[in-house]
Parts: structure tokens; C-alpha cells; sequence
């Protein structure tokens, strides 16, 4: 047939959204279903993601998208990456998912590291060390009544995909994040899972992104394999021509880097800390986790703003406040929990000898000017490390309205950027599914090609002159570099 309508879940750790995407060979269209927020929930001393909630979200989502599209030909679910449930023999959930944000994991990575060696596990798994990778929260609870009873670890998506479905799968990309494959074969390392001391009979069969995945048993919806990472689909979206480009996926998190046919697992990509996740369609997500526009998003919290309005105030301000004042190194694992965050970014401040921001204003600014320098020393190393020459920069994801921090990034980074579309993630879920429904062909080109057709771009040249001055930020912000 030469046209599918496909419904995307995408699930973000600050909000979820069912779209609807009208694919044919001519172009891919867009429209949102249901649009809902997502947040940690406090349960005494533990963090949890309220994952009956997002069941409950996402059907009412796939409800609306069937009623307005009777036509519906299937449905993918991506999330955000590591967190889990356990299930029981039965297939019952052992107790709430719990956050990545959450403190259970302190102290962990390196024990871990300490038993297993950061070389071994580097060259096992290819995965940056983030102390929140499935790795270590699987190991913090080894020894819980849950894991005793545990036969089955379901990543978030998959786990939906259960409820809606009952057949539980695992699928591939999002299982690259977990630090529990390994990184040639893209199967379970049964050898590390072994030396880690975790139960082997947690980790079902992996599926493919195109595979079949079931059926939506309330309204007979196929459901189909996407990269269930939101990274993974994220970058199938960037409407690049050619391979000489790195991306930012800017949302919470950036996530920075280039696209590989290979795997780099060399020392100096482990010092730098660099992962190796696995893309669809057997490339490599080369990148590294930018600590990302969470940092604002939590400093709004703090000053009690949450709109699209309020985002567009204070970027305002932060746009007549002066370039390159206060800088801060954002992947500081200060700034990882939640928490006061203009307190953690003051205190970074005053502790470099620097001026304060005094004023939401400021404080933006600062934020912007410290990702957007953090964005510029990701690309760097990734086409250092990788050997890749980058004449681009793609912006996609919410950050790509964020025109501030489109502009920095191309001053900072030296090279044009070119920002959108926006709904990235939801677009490479649905070209995925469109694929596999044989509606559309090809390789990721031929699906950048095609979505290239049809979406609004915005680019950004660097200012020129302004390389001196973001040298000599970086050298403030990283003085051993
Ligand atoms: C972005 C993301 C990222 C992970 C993080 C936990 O949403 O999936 O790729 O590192 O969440």
C-alpha cells in the first residue's frame, strides 16, 4: 500500500504523548492525540515513575488516535532509556519502577567498577559509565525480596507493550542501555551478567526494531518493534544528507554524538566517556549524555514556572543578559538529582570564583552558555574520537525551539546548526513502523530523505569571531583540557 496511518508513543521523562503519522513515500504528517506530564512520585525515601498512570495515559491516547483514525495500521512505544520492571512468575509487577534520578544507586558504579574493572567493562559493554545505567540499579537491588522473586526485567517500554499486549519481549536499542550487552554481539553478555552476580533468567529474548510485537489486545492494534529507545528513534529523524553530521537530541537530556557503523572502544573514548549504544538498523550511537535542559527545567521548578510562556520569559531575559559570565560544568553529578538547583549552580559559582546570577534571568543564561559549551566539547570529542569529520550540527527534539540555545551552540561549536523537527522521536517511531508495514523503503537515508519533505527547519550560522572566547571558556570551565 503506499500510505500507512501509525500511532507513536513516545514517553519523555517530563511528559508522554501519543501522535498520529500519516506516512506515504511523498512525506510523513504529524498530529498529537493526547499529550500528558510526567514526574518522579515520592514514595517515602525512594523515587518511583507511576507506571500505572502511563498505562492508563497511553491507552486513553491510542482510544482517541483509533476514534479519529479507524484506519490506525499499528502502534510503536519508545521511552526514556534503563528503568525497568520486574515481573513475577505470573507476569505481576514486583513493586513500582523506580527513577533513575533516585539515590538507591549512590555508590554503586563504583563498586561495581572496583569488582569488575572499567576496562573489561568498557571493552564488554562499550557503554558510558552513568551511575544510573540498569547495570547498577539491578545490582543495588540484588539482594531485595522483589529480585528474589523476579523472573523477568521489562525496560519501560517493553513494559507497557506487556500490559497492552500480554507477550513480553525485549527490544534491542533500549537493552544497549541497560550496560548488560555486549557490544559486538548486541545479545545478553551472559559473562558479565555471571560476574555482576544478577540472575540470568531476568533477561529474555532480544526483538528487532520492525519486528512484530504483538496486539493491542483491547482494539486488535498490531504493535511493532521501534528503536523502543527514544535516542534510538530520535536520531533515525535527523534530516541529515550525508554522514559528515553530529546531533544533539536536546530534551532533558542532550544527548550528543555521531552515528557509526562501528563501535569505538578505545582508551581514550573510555577516559572521555563516550557510549556506544545500539541505533537502529545495526549503527552505532557514538554520543555522550549532556546533562541537558533538565537543569532548567529544574530551576523552574524551584522559582515555581512551568509553561511554554514562562520558558519563552526567562529565555528572553537570558538573551540581554551578557555572553559567557558564570559558567558551570552541567555534567557535574551535583546537578543529577533533584533537588534546589539555582542553590547548586549558585554554590558552583561561588566555588570558581565566580559572580552569582542574581536574578531567573541570570541564572538562565548561565544555563544556556554552560550546555551550550558542553555541546560544543561533545561534538568535538565525538569526531575526535570517532575519526568522523562533522560539517553540521542537527538540533532535534523540544531544544530545537529553544532558538537561544540553537545560536550558542552553533557560536560555540564553530559550525552550522541546523535545528528541528522537533517531534524527532515520534517521527523515526512512525518511519520505523512504516517500513516494516512496507508502505516506505530503504536504508536511514532513504528515511531522512524522506523526511526532509515537509518539515520546517530552522538553521543558524556561527557568529564568526567567537572562537577565542569559547576557548577560553572551555579552558575555564575544563582547566586540565
Ligand atoms: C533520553 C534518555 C537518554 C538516557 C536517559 C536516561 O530521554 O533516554 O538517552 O540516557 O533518557
Amino acid at each position: 500500500s503506499r500510505r500507512a496511518v501509525v500511532a507513536a508513543v513516545d514517553l519523555g521523562a517530563a511528559s508522554g504523548r501519543v501522535m498520529v503519522a500519516d506516512v506515504s513515500p511523498d512525506g510523513v504528517s504529524l498530529a498529537q492525540a493526547h499529550r500528558f506530564d510526567n514526574g518522579p512520585v515520592r514514595l517515602l525515601d525512594t523515587l518511583h515513575w507511576d507506571a500505572l498512570r502511563l498505562y492508563t495515559e497511553v491507552l486513553a491516547g491510542l482510544r482517541a488516535a483509533m476514534a479519529r483514525h479507524p484506519d490506525l495500521a499499528s502502534v510503536g512505544i519508545d521511552s526514556w532509556a534503563v528503568d525497568y520492571g520486574l515481573l513475577d512468575r505470573d507476569g505481576a509487577l514486583l513493586g513500582n519502577p523506580v527513577h533513575y534520578r533516585d539515590a538507591r544507586t549512590d555508590g554503586v558504579l563504583d563498586a561495581v567498577v572496583a569488582k569488575l574493572g572499567a576496562e573489561w567493562l568498557y571493552g564488554t559493554t562499550g557503554l558510558q559509565l552513568l551511575p544510573f545505567n540498569t547495570l547498577f540499579q539491578l545490582t543495588s537491588a540484588v539482594d531485595t525480596p522483589a529480585m528474589a522473586a523476579a523472573e523477568r526485567m521489562l525496560l519501560i517500554p517493553d513494559l507497557l507493550s506487556y500490559w497492552l499486549t500480554g507477550v513480553a519481549g525485549t527490544e534491542v536499542t533500549n537493552a544497549s542501555t541497560t550496560q548488560l550487552l555486549d557490544v559486538r554481539t548486541r545479545e545478553w553478555s551472559s559473562d558479565l551478567i555471571a560476574r555482576a552476580g544478577l540472575p540470568a533468567r531476568l533477561f529474555g529474548e532480544l526483538r528487532r526494531p520492525g519486528d512484530s510485537a504483538g496486539v493491542v489486545r483491547e482494539m486488535g492494534l498490531p504493535v511493532t518493534a521501534v528503536g523502543s529507545h527514544d535516542t534510538a528513534c530520535a536520531v533515525v529523524a535527523v534530516p541529515a544528507e550525508g554522514e559528515r553530521f553530529a546531533y544533539v537530541s536536546c530534551g532533558t537530556w542532550s544527548l550528543v554524538g555521531v552515528e557509526l557503523p562501528e563501535p569505538v572502544l578505545s582508551a581514550a573514548s573510555r577516559a572521555a566517556n563516550f557510549t556506544n549504544e545500539a541505533g537502529v538498523d545495526g549503527t552505532v550511537r557514538y554520543l555522550r549524555n549532556v546533562m541537558g535542559l533538565w537543569v532548567l527545567q529544574e530551576s523552574m521548578r524551584a522559582w515555581g514556572l512551568s509553561d511554554a510562556a514562562d520558558v519563552t520569559g526567562l529565555l528572553t531575559g537570558a538573551a540581554r543578559e551578557p555572553a559567557l559570565g558564570a559558567l558551570v560544568d552541567v555534567d557535574d553529578p551535583v546537578f543529577l538529582p533533584p533537588g534546589d538547583m539555582p542553590a547548586r549552580i549558585a554554590a558552583a559559582c561561588a566555588a570558581s570564583g565566580q559572580p552569582v546570577p542574581r536574578s531567573p534571568a541570570g541564572f538562565t543564561r548561565c544555563i544556556v552558555d554552560s550546555l551550550a559549551l558542553a555541546h560544543r566539547r561533545a561534538v568535538r570529542q565525538a569526531s575526535q574520537l570517532s575519526g568522523r569529520d562533522v560539517d553540521a550540527v542537527h538540533i532535534v527534539g523540544g531544544g530545537a525551539r529553544n532558538t537561544l540555545l540553537c545560536q550558542l551552540t552553533a557560536d560555540a561549536c564553530g559550525l552550522p546548526v541546523v535545528a528541528g523537527p522537533v517531534e524527532a522521536t515520534a517521527l523515526g517511531n512512525a518511519l520505523v513502523q512504516a517500513r516494516a508495514l512496507g508502505v516506505v523503503h530503504g536504508g536511514l537515508s532513504d528515511l531522512r530523505a524522506l523526511l526532509r519533505r515537509g518539515q520546517q527547519l530552522r538553521s543558524y550560522r556561527p557568529a564568526s569571531g567567537a572562537e577565542a572566547a569559547w576557548q577560553a571558556a572551555e579552558t575555564r570551565v575544563h582547566p586540565s583540557r
